[in-house]
């Protein structure tokens, strides 16, 4: 079979092409919009490949994409991977600043933006040769207008399964993005992985209300739907209260916990809403017990928590039904993020590299046909987070209990999951620093009842000036995607640090533990 990963999942398609694959839902009244057939879907990731073809990029060319979700987003994901591209997609997010430096990087042959950015865009293309295509939410645009006069059939590239297919960029410690490169049999393996262990059939009904620029949307949730046949309820963006509307014409749901706290806070979820319900899944974020019990009461369904990365794809999973791998074991444990997935090793190391035992905490390390291939145009970054033995370090600290299921309970970087999104307080801080007037700034990420976890600033003014908290909120908000900005700012004279010289975050964070939560519901993640 080839190795190109829309042949792979292409070859999940149920065998009636005219049965409906996607249905769109406007999550601002809930209507539907519009319905793909599985043949449209098909024929629209021909036109589209077949336009790229057109374009003769260079072999291993990259397609970066910064565009609102739909399914002709979507399309251009699976043309590029069709055509033998590499698709690199961007969060809308993103600001002029966060693109300048992943189109500088990624030197991408072909950048699709809505027309709205395009005059911001074009003089970051210009300077690495990359044409400008437009998509729109409303189908609008360039680049369909130019697929639609492709002929609708296309014979996938053929590629080795080493091949790149998308590079993912995930925040740096430092302030520098990586791009993690994945090829076409990391994504398939990954695929096929979750396919039987959550037993997807082509009898599924996804709720996708997840975007589609990181990998739980695109991967986990549209590759799953895609590979096992099953339809998708396509929604554009999240909305706790269209989501349930919709949940009894369901299956499957997959979501943050942000998603599942929201929803639970809607007076029509219930168990009458979730009858036809098979799987609620959880992931991108530590999902608090308290929430798993509360939806369990409500709904009657144990969410089911698993742990990925962008590197990675997914790692472990808690079973959807006895795992013969471990005695047998079918329950879902609330804390826990499951046992590594079969074809994962996952083991956990102290920081001298020897093996922890039982209960012990240590880091993360994982070793898989998933594993990522490194990250783009970095090889002595690779080199320092792969083990000699071939293990990637996941930067995730946990441990595995006598039952072997894994818990994460803490990050070995300077990191804050702030509703399933990741944020570098370095990143953000550079950003801080850069603004008129501070001398100094630092990030930390505190409990948020809705994000699990937000970001807080605390900044000194340089001699004799004074800042104003919510003016430099503000203006950070032009420079960074929104959801890196903290959410308060405190001004104060001087950084706390310790004899060496460095920050105490630890003191910050204390300090601000309990600025959206009371003590009660505050937790250490
Ligand atoms: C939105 N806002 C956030 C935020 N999302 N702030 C902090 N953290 C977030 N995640 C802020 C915006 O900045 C804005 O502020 C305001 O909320 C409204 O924005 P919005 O876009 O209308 O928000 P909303 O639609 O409510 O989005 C919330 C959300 C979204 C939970 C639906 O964040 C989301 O889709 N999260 C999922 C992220 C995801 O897919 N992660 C997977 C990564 S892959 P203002 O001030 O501008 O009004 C991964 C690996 C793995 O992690 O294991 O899966
Ligand atoms: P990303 O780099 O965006 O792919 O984010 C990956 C990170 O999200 C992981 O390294 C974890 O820190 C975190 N993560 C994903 N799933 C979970 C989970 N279920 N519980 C806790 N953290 C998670």
């Amino acid at each position: 079979m080839s190795a190109n990963l829309y042949t792979v999942l292409r070859a999940g398609f149920p065998q009636d092409r005219e049965a409906i694959a996607i249905e769109c839902i406007r999550a601002e009244d809930g209507a539907t919009t519009r319905r793909w057939t599985w043949a449209e879907l098909d024929a629209l990731t021909a036109q589209m490949a077949n336009l790229l073809a057109a374009c003769e990029l260079p072999a291993g060319a990259r397609v970066a994409a910064r565009v609102e979700k739909s399914v002709e987003a979507l399309c251009l994901y699976l043309a590029t991977v069709r055509a033998g591209y590499v698709y690199l997609p961007l969060n809308t997010a993103y600001q002029r600043a966060e693109l300048e430096y992943f189109l500088g990087d990624a030197t991408p042959s072909v950048v699709v933006v809505a027309d709205a950015a395009r005059d911001w865009v074009e003089p970051l293309a210009a300077p690495i040769g990359a044409r400008v295509l437009t998509l729109n939410a409303d189908r609008t645009g360039t680049l369909m207008a130019r697929a639609e006069t492709q002929s609708p059939e296309h014979t996938p590239a053929t590629v080795i399964g080493e091949d790149l297919a998308v590079i993912l960029y995930t925040s740096g410690t430092t302030g520098r993005s990586k791009g993690a490169m994945l090829t076409h049999a990391n994504i398939a393996a990954n695929a096929r992985v979750l396919e039987r262990y959550w037993g997807w059939s082509d009898r599924d009904v996804l709720i996708h209300a997840l975007p589609i620029f990181h990998i739980h949307g695109l991967f986990v949730a549209a590759n799953g739907a895609l590979l096992a046949g099953a339809r998708m309820l396509w929604f554009d963006r999240f909305d706790p209260a269209r989501v349930i509307e919709r949940l009894p014409e369901a299956t499957l749901f997959m979501g943050v916990p942000t998603m599942y706290t929201r929803m639970l806070a809607e007076p029509s979820l219930d168990r009458g809403a979730c009858r036809t319900m098979r799987l609620f899944i959880a992931g991108s974020a530590p999902l608090l017990p308290e929430t798993h019990a509360a939806w369990q009461a409500r709904t009657g369904h144990a969410v089911l928590e698993r742990y990925g990365m962008s590197e990675t794809g997914m790692l472990t999973s808690n079973p959807w039904q006895a795992d013969e791998r471990h005695a047998g074991q079918s329950e879902r444990r609330a804390g826990t993020v499951g046992f590594p997935l079969p074809g994962v090793e996952l083991r956990i190391r102290d920081e001298q590299g020897r093996p922890c035992g039982v209960d012990e905490v240590g880091g993360i390390e994982v070793r898989g046909p998933n594993v990522f291939k490194g990250y783009w145009r970095m090889p002595e970054k690779t080199r320092e987070e792969f083990t000699s033995d071939g293990f990637f370090k996941t930067g995730d600290v946990g441990r595995i209990d006598a039952r072997g299921y894994v818990s994460i309970v803490g990050r070995a970087r300077d990191m804050i999951i702030s509703g399933g999104y990741n944020v570098y307080p370095a990143e953000v801080e550079t950003f801080i620093n850069a603004l008129p007037g501070v001398a100094e700034s630092a990030v930390v990420g505190v409990p948020h009842p809705d994000f699990g976890e937000v970001g807080v600033a605390v900044v000194v003014p340089r001699q004799g000036i004074t800042i104003d908290p919510e003016a430099l909120l503000a203006s950070l908000k032009k420079d960074v995607a929104n959801y890196k900005v903290p959410k308060r700012c405190f001004v104060i004279d001087e950084l706390p640090r310790n004899t060496m010289g460095k920050v105490q975050k630890n003191v910050l964070r204390s300090a601000y533990q309990q600025l959206f939560v009371s003590s009660s519901t505050s937790r250490s993640s």
